[in-house]
């Protein structure tokens, strides 16, 4: 096995005999050959789409859902790999039927120029897939600059299909986003792409990204109404609960509704905190509070809330034993030995009884915590406060936000943004989503005016916010540049949906973000150098010198 798709990726180079996140090396080359086999089908699908064919919308969700599989701490069962990865032949098959087809109609005579092997290689057993599992991995580029940005743009691809797949899931869909998606699949395989056609069309990857998180946000509020500012408690009630966490708010308001009146309450972890901020989900009495912090921090806490947790995406924590059975997995989710909700079925609702009658019989939660946290600042909130907040930039008593949006890790260096929210000058406001938070959120760092010092936007993806209260910002202050605007960037990123936020800042045009605790592993020496040339991306360093520059 080789990865180095996250943070955590070990000794910052890569994991080579076992993942830092508990993905083994089977599964993680059963991952290396599902993404493999997405660019053979994606070489399909764009010369199907040349030749004016139409690709079935299956097609574009079985790509995007094997995209989102592969995302750090999503999946860790081989056994659902195995699945897929003969799903993905399947699909090849009938895709090659198709392109053969329409190149017949369109010429009279079989196809029978070049194609990648990702469209041809056929296994003739499990061994043979085993096998193929090891040789197809990111170190088959042997060129570390072209590795890198195809790496980079793969990534970026799948922090796309995880939002993609949860605004899908609400009924909203972009053709643009899964032919981009495909696109860059197939990119990843043509040898004759020059170092800036792949330059550029990782920069695409970011405003894709841009229109799929709006998209979500569409698709977010649509069905749940606008996130509403909101004190979230922080305490446990006397009835067993069930936990849930991860991003998809579909499964959450899918188990407010079946398991109301039925003597269990639920509560928010870690990603799903922002839940507690749409309106649709506040009728249900059953709905308590935030239980705990962010993901790395789950195997205390899931052992201390006694009931059943339902992990609707990442990030999963391999569990111990002591709790593994009051685990539920989800969608895409999947970890061995774990119980698994199956999906909807076409019109109706995922079953989660199973969840709700185990946690009747389990005790209630071990409170561990006390107080509240604020979320639900995403954009609409704050363009109701923007007269307030324009007057205060003007009147000097907001200096400056600093967004500090992404992700969460376990690694002490993490520390930092504790340590940089901290020392921020109590004029300057906190921009924050992802469950980057949890590192701050819960410090005592007061208000502006009644603004709140940390105003949380929501879920990773709800970065999108971010962009819009910039651009907004910009039009209300008459700014011709958002760089022109008082705000700094001061990026957490752990994962891949944290690379396409990272894209998609940049597609927006915002320069010089510092990006921590480490500059990821997977960017060469001569990509990090264009991208500081270019955008003038830092890595994170001293607290006292970061907050200086962020201030300035
Ligand atoms: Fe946090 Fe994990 Fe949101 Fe990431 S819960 S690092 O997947 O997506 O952020
Ligand atoms: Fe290592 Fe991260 Fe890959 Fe897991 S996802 S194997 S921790 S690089």
């Amino acid at each position: 096995m080789f990865c180095y798709q996250c943070q955590e990726t070990a000794k910052n180079t890569g994991c080579d005999t076992r993942g830092v996140c508990g993905k083994s090396p089977e599964v993680s080359n059963l991952q290396d050959l599902l993404i493999y086999l997405l660019k053979g089908v994606s070489t399909y699908t764009e010369m199907i789409r040349d030749m004016d064919g139409e690709v079935s919308r299956d097609v574009d969700v079985f790509v995007m859902k094997g995209l989102f599989s592969t995302v750090t701490n999503v999946n860790f069962s081989a056994d659902d790999f195995y699945d897929w990865i003969g799903e993905a032949l399947e699909i090849r098959e009938e895709l090659a039927g198709q392109c053969q087809e329409l190149y017949r109609e369109k010429h009279g005579e079989e196809y029978t120029g070049d194609l990648p092997e990702a469209a041809t290689w056929t296994p003739d057993s499990d061994e043979d897939i085993e096998e193929k599992a090891k040789e197809v991995g990111v170190l088959q580029t042997e060129n570390e600059d072209v590795r890198s940005l195809r790496e980079l743009l793969i990534y970026g691809l799948k922090g796309i299909a995880a939002y993609a797949d949860h605004a899908y899931i609400l009924g909203h869909e972009q053709d643009d986003i899964y032919e981009f998606m495909q696109h860059g699949l197939a990119a990843t395989l043509d040898e004759s792409l020059s170092g800036d056609e792949l330059t550029n069309l990782v920069l695409e990857c970011g405003d894709c990204a841009v229109d799929t998180m709006a998209l979500l946000d569409e698709a977010n509020t649509s069905t749940y109404g606008h996130p509403e500012p909101t004190e979230v408690d922080l305490s446990t009630d006397d009835r067993p609960g069930i936990l849930v966490s991860g991003h998809d708010l579909k499964d959450f308001e899918e188990l407010l509704e079946q398991s109301e009146g039925e003597g269990v309450d639920i509560y928010t972890h870690g990603e799903m905190l922002p839940a507690q901020a749409y309106p649709a989900f506040k009728k249900y009495d059953h709905f308590k509070g935030n239980y705990g912090g962010s993901w790395w921090k789950q195997k205390e806490e899931f052992e201390k809330f006694n009931g059943p947790i339902l992990m609707t995406t990442n990030c999963i924590v391999p569990p111990k034993d002591s709790y593994k059975d009051r685990i539920y997995t989800t969608g895409v989710a999947g970890f061995e030995g774990v119980s698994h909700i199956e999906d909807r079925p076409e019109g109706g609702s995922k079953d989660f009884t199973p969840v709700i009658e185990a946690a009747k019989k389990t005790k209630p939660p071990q409170e561990i915590e006390s107080g509240s946290v604020m979320t639900g600042f995403a954009h609409n909130a704050l363009s109701e406060r923007a007269d307030a907040v324009v007057e205060a930039i003007q009147n000097g008593d907001i200096s400056r936000f600093v967004v500090m949006s992404g992700c969460d890790g376990r690694f002490k260096d993490r520390e930092y943004f504790t340590e940089v929210a901290k020392e921020l000058p109590e004029d300057a406001i906190i921009l924050t989503s992802g469950c980057a938070k949890f590192r701050y959120n819960k410090l005592e760092l007061g208000d502006i005016g009644g603004i709140p010092r940390v105003l949380d936007a929501g879920q990773c993806n709800d970065s999108y916010s971010l962009v819009v209260v910039a651009k907004k910002l910009a039009e209300a202050v008459d700014a011709d540049d958002i760089n022109d605007l008082p705000i700094s960037y001061d990026i957490a990123w752990y994962e891949q949906k944290a690379v396409a936020v990272l894209l998609g800042l940049l597609a927006a045009g915002v320069k010089d973000i510092k990006l921590g605790p480490t500059l990821p592993a997977f960017l060469s020496e001569n990509v990090t150098s264009v991208l500081v040339d270019k955008f003038g991306i830092a890595p994170t360093s001293g607290v006292q010198e970061d907050v200086k520059e962020l201030m300035a």
